[in-house]
């Protein structure tokens, strides 16, 4: 023996011990980015808004006129995200999450709302009848969830909803204790078979 820590150095081990990433999504205006915000704010983990990244990248090919649009080059958008989300930390929010490679995420939080607080929300938006009711309909047949639970570990999925401010410091909280529980058991597999998110629909 002498006396070293093997965290320190296995390079396996030691990358195992990296911060976990987690995913935010949903259908637009169930509550995404503000619930990412939200959740940094409170855990200090860095919020990174996809939308923004590809704005910024100009990882554009063009733009949909018909659905009102931009038309994602998603190959130049994952090769920024794989550099950005690399150290771990950060919490991402997109409106779809089957392009993202599975083992970027420990774990994602699928924001759902009611039709009635998605409708008025779009409403304010400014989205035309179109893009609202296609959102609507996204929305309830559920499309985001099951494109998640398709897509990860059904284990690490779980439905959150983002209405009331007591809802932002909920669902921070859980994250935190989320990320405590990891972190005291020093062991990836703490993130992903935690269950204390439970469905809730
Ligand atoms: P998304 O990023 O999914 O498109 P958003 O975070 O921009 O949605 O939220 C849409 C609107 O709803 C916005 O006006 C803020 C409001 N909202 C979201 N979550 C909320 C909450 N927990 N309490 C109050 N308002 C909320």
């Amino acid at each position: 023996m002498d006396g070293t820590r093997p965290h320190r150095t296995n390079p396996l081990l030691r990358a195992s011990l990296k911060r976990p990433n987690i995913l935010i999504t949903g259908t637009p205006g169930t509550g995404k980015t503000t619930t990412a915000r939200y959740i940094a704010g409170a855990t200090g983990l860095e919020h990174v808004s996809v939308g923004d990244v590809a704005k910024e990248k100009e990882c554009f090919e063009g733009r949909d006129v018909e659905l009102d649009t931009n038309i994602l080059d998603e190959e130049k958008l994952l090769d920024h995200l794989e550099i950005i989300l690399a150290d771990g930390g950060k919490v991402v929010d997109y409106h779809s999450c089957e392009l993202f490679p599975e083992r970027w995420f420990d774990l994602i939080l699928v924001v759902r709302a009611t039709n009635a607080v998605l409708f008025d929300r779009l409403s304010a938006r400014g989205y035309s009848t179109r893009k609202r009711e296609e959102n609507l309909e996204c929305e309830i047949m559920q499309v985001v969830l099951d494109e998640a639970l398709e897509s990860y570990e059904k284990e690490i999925v779980h439905e959150i909803t983002s209405e009331t401010e007591d809802d932002l410091q909920e669902n921070a909280q859980r994250v935190k204790d989320w990320l405590i529980a990891g972190i005291e058991s020093k062991r990836r597999r703490a993130w992903k078979n935690d269950r204390y998110f439970k469905l809730r629909c």
